[in-house]
């Protein structure tokens, strides 16, 4: 009996809070097994032959006679970090897991308003996960499409061993992944709407709960698209239909004559969803960032209402630029000029929201903690980032750069590293209320200098390769001459690599510690204006309600005597309520 009571009270919880916990150790189990995989890459690219005696032995079939790893399974571990990166960790992170503990506690809600679909939305996303990392165990392995599974390549199963049963599962899994998802946006969107405590007015909303509101909704848009093409593209390969499939493709010098699919048609429905799915990472994330600058710098948001209208139009305009990703897939010269055109009107969202954020620490009171350490560092990955994406978006360069390491460094930037500075920035930031303890500041000090300096010397440098016309998803360079001369400088990115993954074990070694030995800290130690510090920490299960008399970044009022007010706090100064 106990042991039913202790499985429903931790696996099988509808309490937002420990499914939110779930999906945090989901993503950072993800993160894990996807980071394995890129420093496994990283040594085959940069030391083709000499490191592999261990691992031939343990994975004979990954490796050929002469004891080098096959191109096939470098890219079948490309595929699978690229996959569980952007689905298992930048989605999970900062919007399932963040946004179903916070979220119902920033807006005064006892629950989330459906408990019983959060239960099934991590349980269904964790199958997804078994389901994918089964791939690598089925005749022929993990799937080598690169996550983009652009057909014929992913519609045909005999054109590549990795292309039979393992891409099915890639399929399936993320067809469960993304019905996990469209229950737990439409989840975070119900609550927003009806559940906010009386007095929580839309524009009384800290960012960071506008972020998880924006994410759900682009979300809801986008997941459904990738789910149908998952399941045509699975119909192709499966019950013999072509919707991708052009006619008269020769494998195996046997002609397949099908009716005439369309390979364009998988580009189209796929990047309708994946340049949303960007935003799905980046919007949490800059909710979070511009949460914590007011909160270190003990400012208001600067220009909240503008945030808030910048967030949506990224949301938006995230659904009009997806063609920026086919420019040489042979569309029309003038649909190309068009994304560009809007490709480069994200920009100006976005450039307001980087104004916002310095104009948020001008002339504050600066505070240099850790999470405030981790939000400056997602600035400033923010906008390198976000400048490579201002060439890649011009389709004339991006003629020249597609496919090379050039688009590697960029995306790393900007949603890699970036969102990741975001996470490590929230676990920082709200650690005590979930524990009780602090993190180890120092330790995280440490990390952060060390993380901040190795993504810039891992990720600016395939800027580089990728000008010098280093190609994308090659497992090894060295065959051709004009490469050659590359290789130091792959080799350096390697050595960085190894450093900055190192280091990732200071934040694991501090996140675990810091539970049992952190710190113990009082009641809101970050002395935070928002409604999930009113609770206790770790909070009880169940959440405590109340009223709220005023917007969520009341700092440094002009005449009050004290340098913050939270939202439950009414007189004296109501007056300057800036609802
Ligand atoms: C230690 C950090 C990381 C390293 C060393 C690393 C390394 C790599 C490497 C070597 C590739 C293959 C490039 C190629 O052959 O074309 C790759 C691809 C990729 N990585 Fe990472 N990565 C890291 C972190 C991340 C993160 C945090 C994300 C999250 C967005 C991410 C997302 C991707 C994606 C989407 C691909 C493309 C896969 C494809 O082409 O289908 N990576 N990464
Ligand atoms: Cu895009």
């Amino acid at each position: 009996m106990r042991r039913i009571i202790c499985l429903r009270k931790y696996l099988f919880s509808q309490d937002h809070k420990i499914i939110g916990l779930q999906y945090y150790l989901l993503a950072l189990l993800a993160v894990f097994v996807s980071i394995t995989f890129s420093v496994i890459m990283r040594l085959r690219l940069t030391w083709p032959s000499d490191v592999w005696f261990i691992m031939s032995k343990l994975l004979p079939t990954a490796f050929n006679e002469t004891g080098q790893m096959t191109p096939e399974f470098y890219l079948s571990l490309m595929t699978m970090h690229g996959t569980i990166m952007v689905f298992f960790v930048l989605t999970l992170a900062p919007q399932a897991a963040f946004g179903n503990y916070f979220l119902p506690l920033q807006i005064g809600a006892k629950e989330m308003a459906y408990p019983k679909l959060g239960l099934i939305s991590f349980w269904l996303t964790f199958l997804s996960f078994c389901v994918l990392l089964s791939a690598f165990f089925v005749t022929g392995g993990a799937p080598l499409t690169g996550w983009t599974a652009y057909p014929p390549l992913s519609s045909i199963v005999s054109s590549q061993p990795g292309q039979a049963r393992g891409m099915d599962l890639w399929l399936v899994s993320l067809s469960i992944f993304s019905l996990a998802t469209i229950l737990n946006s439409i989840n975070f969107l119900i609550t927003v709407i009806t559940k906010r405590t009386t007095g929580m007015s839309l524009m009384r909303l800290p960012l960071t709960c506008w972020g998880w509101l924006a994410t759900a909704m682009v979300s809801l848009l986008a997941f459904p698209v990738l789910l149908a093409a998952g399941l045509l593209l699975l119909f192709d390969r499966t019950l013999g239909t072509a919707f991708f499939l052009p006619s008269g493709l020769l494998i195996d010098g046997k002609v397949i004559s099908l009716t005439d699919g369309l390979p364009l048609l998988w580009q189209h429905l796929f990047w309708f969803f994946g340049h949303p799915e960007v935003y799905i990472a980046i919007l949490p994330a800059m909710g979070f960032v511009s949460h914590f600058l007011a909160t270190f710098s003990r400012k208001p948001v600067f220009g909240y209402r503008s945030m808030v209208f910048a967030t949506l139009a990224i949301a938006l305009l995230g659904f009009l630029v997806w063609g920026h990703h086919m420019f040489i897939a042979g569309i029309s010269p003038y649909l190309s000029m068009t994304f560009s055109l809007l490709t480069l009107t994200i920009a100006v969202p976005s450039a307001i929201k980087t104004l916002n954020w310095f104009g948020t620490i001008w002339g504050g009171k600066i505070q240099l903690t850790t999470p405030m350490l981790y939000s400056l560092g997602f600035i400033s990955l923010f906008i390198t980032g976000g400048l490579g994406g201002i060439f890649l978006g011009q389709s004339s360069l991006d003629i020249y750069l597609h496919d090379t390491y050039f688009v590697v460094g960029h995306f790393h930037l900007i949603m890699g590293s970036s969102a990741i500075f975001a996470i490590f920035a929230a676990t920082a930031f709200w650690f005590p209320q979930i524990v009780g303890r602090q993190m180890n500041e120092d330790l995280g000090k440490v990390h952060f200098f060390i993380t901040f300096l190795g993504v810039y010397a891992i990720f600016l440098p395939m800027h580089f390769l990728g000008i010098a016309g280093n190609p994308r998803r090659y497992a090894e360079i060295s065959e051709f001459l004009y490469l050659n001369e590359l290789q130091p400088l792959h080799k350096f990115i390697t050595i960085a690599m190894l450093v900055t993954v190192n280091v990732q074990l200071l934040f694991l070694i501090n996140l675990i510690t810091s539970i049992f030995a952190g710190k113990k800290v009082k009641e809101n130690p970050w002395k935070a204006t928002t409604l999930e510090w009113t609770s206790s920490s770790p909070p009880s299960k169940d959440n405590a309600t109340t009223i709220v008399y005023r917007g969520a970044y009341d700092f440094s009022l002009p005449g009050a005597n004290k340098d913050y007010f939270m939202q439950t706090e009414d007189l004296p100064n109501n007056s300057l309520d800036n609802s």
